[in-house]
């Protein structure tokens, strides 16, 4: 099994600098990598990483993307006195040469490559590159924004051509757009690019008209460049989380991608000067998280932008602690995205529509007139700098440690280890008349031994998950939606404040539902008459996965389930998975794997003993966090959508992150 998160770096990048006065680039300093990677350093992360030495980019690599012409100007600067510099870099937009640009900017590159191969060899899962100067300006003939080599662009051509990789995802979460990225790649449909970039209707730099949502690529990579442009600064975590469910995710699985390339800037982040956003560092777990679960988890972060230089190492250090395995910290603030924010989704989501048929079957419309000023305004986290310092400077403090432990099994029997190595066997079980105790509110016909074993054996594990002594749980039960239903009343009692259940296959038990927000529930079932939606805090939906043609149950994913729980914060989640189950291992693995985004990964996982296939899907990605394809995919079929969107409609009016339409 492929693991290991490589980490590229080394600090002869920061050999060069702007040597005269031009406030325009004076924000790009080699101090950007230092103390990028000294935070690393503080938080342990760099001794968990793989390093990988830098190397030189050859004219070869260079020229996949560049012309020989450009490759010329690059390599004179080397010679070149200030004023000549001076010179060749005014022939350029917002770029700077400096003596030692060439050799920076060939480590740069190289170093980008050096992470593909290792990731494409099998020699790391996943990885990230400290480099500059920055690529995803850079054009095939012309440096621009500080970007000399278009470190990005040339990374997809190389491994097009050396690992015959078909399908390229390019995400570029900068918070400039990467046209560079754009132009080499817009009449091509190997390549998927997607950016998000500050627009102010174009106002904002570089103020072109092909950064709107409506440029969707050229000729045959028509509907594979997708840009989501923000008309207003201080967008935050919800913006930023409703982007990818509405708009980059659904896509991105539709196109089932064997490599993700992020340009990965950071001046998107809270207190950047350029970008005036406000997604804090715990955002780009968030984001890489997601990630993870394309392309069999083979993920490449090559760093871009990001020029306040205590947000950029915070939030390098939250991607590089996610793409190790670390439990996803949650976010803090309200999870509604702004106006101005849906407009931009509902935008893009319906200029995309004819290419996407996870788009093309949702209800997706143009905005009839486009706001030019927000009629809410986003609210900016933090209203001045010193607070924003102070926020980057105790974050971390505020999370939750991680638990000693990844995974308690409650099993009965020890024969089931073997499918769940790496997890610890719960070994103290309550008394039987505890669990009868625990069990007196529910149906008394449904009591047998083996159902008050595996409850007393659980009790203990759930004060371990309440209190966070392990990260998850998974729980064998002879019925697990009583277990559920047994363990929901428990963890309240515990002191849980919101428990999310999540109920698969036919089942007869349900948790005491209150209404009182304290736990919602949601069932997913395949033939059943479903019930329906009686409160904001209980929804049904129906889904039915046909046997071996490819998995859609991702539509209902990013349309309807993480939304949901992204808008209720829960901070416990059970899941009940009976063998009556209706959709499939991989969806159920994929589901699971996700919701590791929430409550700081405090999972339930509750299934029957027989149900083999399921244990192995758990085992993987709560147990050992292994990365797996979840694919094939196919479009879901009008039944299951049309069960969705009737619960859309009622939910959306409560859960604002199920909106993706401003009108
Ligand atoms: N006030 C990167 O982030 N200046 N390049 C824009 C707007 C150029 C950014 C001026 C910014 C270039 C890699
Ligand atoms: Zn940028």
């Amino acid at each position: 099994m492929v693991s290991g998160t490589a980490l590229v770096y080394d600090e002869e990048m920061m050999n060069y600098r702007l040597l005269w006065d031009d406030p325009e680039c004076a924000i790009e300093v080699p101090e950007r990598l230092s103390s990028s990677y000294k935070r690393l350093q503080d938080y342990d992360l760099v001794n968990r990483c793989v390093l990988l030495p830098v190397r030189e980019a050859t004219e070869e690599e260079i020229t996949l993307v560049h012309s020989p012409e450009y490759l010329d100007v690059v390599k004179s600067t080397q010679t070149m006195d200030i004023d000549e510099l001076k010179k060749t870099s005014k022939k350029y937009t917002a770029a700077y040469f400096h003596q030692n640009s060439y050799r920076c900017a060939k480590l740069s590159l190289g170093g980008t490559l050096q992470l593909v191969d290792a990731v494409m060899s099998g020699d790391a899962q996943n990885g990230m590159a400290l480099i500059r100067p920055p690529g995803h300006h850079s054009q095939r003939s012309e440096s621009n924004g500080f970007c000399v080599f278009n470190n990005v662009a040339v990374a997809a051509e190389y491994a097009k051509i050396k690992y015959k990789v078909q399908r390229i995802l390019i995400v570029d979460w900068d918070v400039h757009h990467g046209q560079g990225i754009q132009y080499i790649f817009e009449d091509d449909p190997s390549v998927l690019y997607f950016s998000w970039h500050r627009y102010e209707h174009g106002s904002f730099w570089p103020n072109l008209s092909e950064s709107d949502y409506d440029f969707i690529g050229k000729g045959r990579g028509t509907g594979f460049n997708v840009n989501l442009p923000w008309n207003q600064i201080g967008m935050g975590n919800a913006d930023y989380i409703a982007a990818f469910l509405h708009v980059l995710l659904p896509v991105a699985f539709e196109f089932n991608p064997e490599l993700v390339l992020v340009s990965a800037g950071y001046d998107s982040g809270i207190g950047d000067p350029e970008g005036r956003m406000c997604a804090t560092p715990e955002c780009f777990s968030h984001l890489t998280h997601m990630l993870m679960h394309l392309a069999g988890g083979k993920l490449c972060m090559i760093l871009e932008g990001g020029y306040h230089l205590r947000s950029l190492s915070e939030s390098v250090s939250m991607t590089v602690r996610t793409l190790l395995g670390d439990p996803v910290p949650r976010l803090s603030g309200n999870m509604t995205p702004c106006y101005s924010a849906l407009e931009s989704i509902q935008n893009a989501r319906h200029a995309h529509s004819p290419y996407w048929k996870c788009l093309f079957h949702d209800e997706t419309r143009l905005v009839q007139n486009i706001s030019t000023k927000g009629l809410s305004a986003p609210a900016p986290l933090h209203a001045d700098a010193s607070a924003v310092d102070e926020f980057l400077e105790n974050h971390m403090k505020i999370l939750h440690p991680t638990p000693p432990m990844t995974t308690l099994l409650v099993a009965p029997g020890e024969h089931t280890l073997n499918l769940l190595a790496g997890a610890h066997l719960e070994e103290s079980t309550a008394t039987t008349e505890q669990a009868i105790h625990a069990m007196s509110v529910f149906n008394q016909d449904l009591l047998n031994e083996n159902l008050l074993n595996s409850v007393g054996k659980m009790l203990p594990a759930l004060e371990k998950l309440v209190n966070r002594k392990t990260r998850n749980c998974i729980t064998l039960s002879p019925n697990a939606s009583l277990s559920a239903a047994v363990a929901v009343q428990q963890v309240l009692r515990l002191g849980s404040e919101r428990v999310l259940c999540i109920l698969i296959g036919d089942v007869d038990m349900k948790p005491e539902i209150t209404n009182d927000g304290k736990t919602m529930c949601l069932t997913i079932s395949g033939d059943k008459m479903l019930e329906k939606t009686i409160s904001q805090f209980q929804t049904f939906i129906k889904w039915k996965e046909g046997p071996h043609e490819g998995n859609s149950f991702f539509y209902a994913l990013f349309r309807f389930l993480l939304p949901l729980a992204y808008s209720y914060q829960p901070d416990l989640i059970t899941l009940a998975i009976e063998s009556s189950r209706s959709i499939g291992t991989k969806d159920i693995a994929l589901l699971t794997s996700l919701l590791q985004g929430l409550a700081d990964g405090a999972i339930l996982a509750i299934v029957t003993e027989a149900d083999k296939d399921v244990i192995e899907a758990l085992s993987n990605v709560l147990v050992s966090c292994a990365s797996m394809f979840f694919g094939p995919y196919k479009p879901p079929a009008k039944e299951c959508i049309q069960s969705l969107t009737q619960e859309l409609t009622v939910m959306q009016t409560y859960w604002s992150m199920l909106q993706c339409l401003a009108n």
